[in-house]
């Protein structure tokens, strides 16, 4: 890791998630203080701040953005789910993040997109973060928008953001699919530290992933950053062969965006 800037005060939204336990360790030498926030409460440490915060409620999330330098948005919605829900939680909430970032001049957001912005692709093709959008799901629309969003205030207001199109950052592989998708929670930090220390990101997507031998994403984008990914799903790799091998036309083994691809409908036939 290289030399260590700091902000003043960094924002981390759904701090009460799987990837906001993590990074909130990671990324308190990125700042004096951190200010965590989510729907569901969080205890404050030491030069930590928490606050109770629906990304549905513009006001609350007005007041949130106040007096922070940066924002790694992490809240909302992570998995497919009814459009009523997504529309809450990441449609509204990523408007009125950036809304609040405007507003209280905020100059860098870090954006947890997803693969499953892209995740009708076939996991025969290999693409960069530059090719159309191909989302999945109601889920994979909402972190399309909120790329389109990042792009939109970056052009009418100057706020720069780094959108990463997360993978898989879980502790272990899971499954076959993943020995593609994952990213160690050592590289996203890393990846995190360059989207949020890199001067003149404009805004740029980049694929969140490890140095996995077997990729679908040139992640171009993101070495343009000086990303350089430490780990590799290779050490997961006889632990996942050893599971029963799906079939060929089974989502999971067609679609970059696996299971996501077969969710729904919700609404009934
Ligand atoms: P998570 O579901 O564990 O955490 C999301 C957090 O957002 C939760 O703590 C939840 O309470 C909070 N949240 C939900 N609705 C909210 C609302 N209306 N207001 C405020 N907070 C709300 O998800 P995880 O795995 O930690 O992911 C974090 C982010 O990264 C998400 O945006 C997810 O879409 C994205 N991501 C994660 C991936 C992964 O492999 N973990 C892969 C791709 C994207
Ligand atoms: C995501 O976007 C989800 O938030 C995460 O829970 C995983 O399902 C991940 O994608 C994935 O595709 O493995």
């Amino acid at each position: 890791m290289e030399t260590q800037n700091t902000f003043e005060r960094l924002l981390i939204t759904g701090a009460a998630g799987g990837l906001g336990r993590v990074l909130r360790s990671r990324l308190k030498p990125f700042s004096r203080t951190l200010r965590l926030s989510d729907i569901t409460p969080v205890d404050a440490g030491t030069n930590e701040e928490a606050i109770v915060c629906d990304l549905a409620d513009k006001n609350a999330v007005d007041a949130l953005v106040q007096g922070c330098d940066a924002i790694v948005h992490l809240g909302g919605v992570s998995v497919e789910r009814p459009f009523e829900e997504i529309l809450e939680a990441n449609i509204k909430g990523v408007f009125h993040i950036y809304e609040a970032a405007r507003r209280n001049n905020v100059k860098r957001i870090i954006f947890a997109s997803s693969n499953h912005a892209i995740g009708f692709y076939k996991q025969s093709e290999h693409i960069d973060a530059l090719v159309p959008r191909r989302p999945d799901g109601y889920y994979g629309l909402s972190k399309a928008y909120g790329e389109e969003m990042a792009s939109f205030y970056f052009d009418r207001y100057g706020i720069e953001t780094v959108s990463i199109r997360i993978g898989s950052c879980f502790p272990t592989v899971k499954d076959r699919r993943m020995m593609h998708t994952w990213i160690s929670e050592r590289d996203l930090t890393e990846l995190i530290r360059c989207g949020l220390f890199t001067p003149e990101v404009g805004h740029t997507i980049v694929y969140g992933v490890s140095n996995n031998k077997d990729t679908w994403w040139d992640n171009h984008c993101a070495a343009k950053l000086g990303f350089v990914a430490q780990d590799s799903s290779e050490i997961f790799r006889d632990d996942v062969e050893r599971q029963p091998m799906p079939a060929a036309s089974d989502p999971v083994s067609v679609y970059q965006g696996g299971v996501f691809t077969a969710a729904g409908p919700f609404e009934g036939e």
